[in-house]
């Protein structure tokens, strides 16, 4: 197997799936019950099935708009329904966890039904196609989650206080990345690992351990387009970089998850910043922001706000946006010093 570890190839004898690798830190813990990894399989098998769909996007009638509207008066691409769908049905149908929500969805759903028999702690944020701008033109797009262990009694009807916890309390959090090849990337708070598909048998192979994000980086990722409404030191901060440091380049796919894992590899900022047609900023805290921050900061960088790091910000509602900026701390700590001057 070959992997890469700070942009330097590596070799192994053995290839590692998905599966072993979770066993294998399942047993590091003696008192594991095996339900994390559980929640695992569930959003893996979920997202072999979204990328079958995303490949035959094209083909089968699967592109294009759905004719509803979200929460957030976006309209829903097909893909994004059927996406949400298989997610919610996988985390669902095995009782694995207690409760889900999405981006897709108005509210919460509280998986335990009447009987409130699911034994599961966790609880599931999804953003389960973003980007799904991009789906019509062949663009990589991504599905992001967190996961979160409940704060009210085991039994008892799901609260929003379960999905309103602050980034820095989440168990794990990962993206697939539905590119040029498929790549499940994780943490649990201990590193970020990347298993890339092997689409002909199905499995994820471990093929990027351990991503460590490089501390210097020359790529920022922004939608220039809204410059004119942005705050003020982050206008200053962009007209600086360019103007006295030609080492930069921009790169912007328009879909956040190709976008940050592109940085995370490479080194880079990705930047979305408030403007006048979203003044709280674009991107979704609690499914968005929140994950991507996790795995950024495992990975050695940081995510901040406007205001505050990403994971210290206490949510008040489930679609609450929030400025987002994540990259290598190098970066990130430069732009923090314009926002905070
Ligand atoms: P979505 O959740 O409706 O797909 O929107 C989120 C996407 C991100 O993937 C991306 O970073 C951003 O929207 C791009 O927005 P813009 O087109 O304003 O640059
Ligand atoms: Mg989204």
């Amino acid at each position: 197997m070959i992997w890469f570890v700070n942009g330097k190839q590596k070799q192994s004898k053995h290839m590692i799936t998905l599966g072993e690798f979770l066993i294998a830190n399942q047993q590091k813990h003696h008192h594991s019950t095996g339900e994390f990894s559980k929640v695992i399989h569930a959003l893996r098998l979920a997202a072999k099935m979204v990328n079958h769909k995303v490949n035959k996007a094209g083909l089968v009638d699967i592109i294009g708009k759905y004719g509803s509207v979200n929460i957030q008066g976006e309209s829903q691409q097909k893909l994004d329904v059927f996406a949400h769908k298989i997610f919610i049905e996988a985390l669902t149908n095995r009782k694995i966890v207690c409760g889900v929500a999405s981006e897709e969805a108005d509210d919460f759903i509280d998986i335990q039904g009447k009987e409130n028999d699911v034994e599961s702690k966790y609880i599931v944020l999804i953003d389960p196609l973003d980007g799904s701008s991009n789906i019509d033109v062949n663009v990589s797009v991504g599905t992001v989650f967190s996961i979160y262990k409940r704060v009210s009694k085991l039994g008892t009807p799901l609260t929003s206080a379960d999905f309103l916890q602050k980034g820095s309390a989440q168990v794990a959090a990962g993206y697939v990345l539905y590119g040029t090849s498929t790549v499940f990337v994780y943490t649990t708070g201990n590193g970020v690992n990347g298993f890339t598909l092997n689409p002909a048998i199905g499995t994820f192979y471990l093929s990027h351990p351990n991503i460590t994000i490089p501390s210097e980086g020359h790529l920022y990722s922004v939608n220039e387009a809204n410059f004119a409404s942005f705050p003020k030191s982050v206008k200053s901060f962009l007209k600086d970089q360019k103007e006295k440091d030609p080492k930069y380049s921009t790169r912007y796919i328009g879909s956040m998850v190709s976008d940050i894992h592109r940085n995370l590899l490479k080194g880079g900022l990705f930047l979305y910043p408030p403007n006048a047609k979203m003044p709280e900023g674009k991107l979704r805290l609690l499914y968005e922001c929140n994950p991507m921050a996790f795995i950024v900061e495992q990975a050695g960088g940081k995510a901040v706000s406007m205001h505050e790091r990403i994971l210290d910000i206490h949510p008040t509602h489930l679609h609450q946006r929030a400025s987002f900026f994540c990259g290598n701390s190098e970066m990130v700590d430069m732009l923090s010093s314009y926002l905070h001057s």
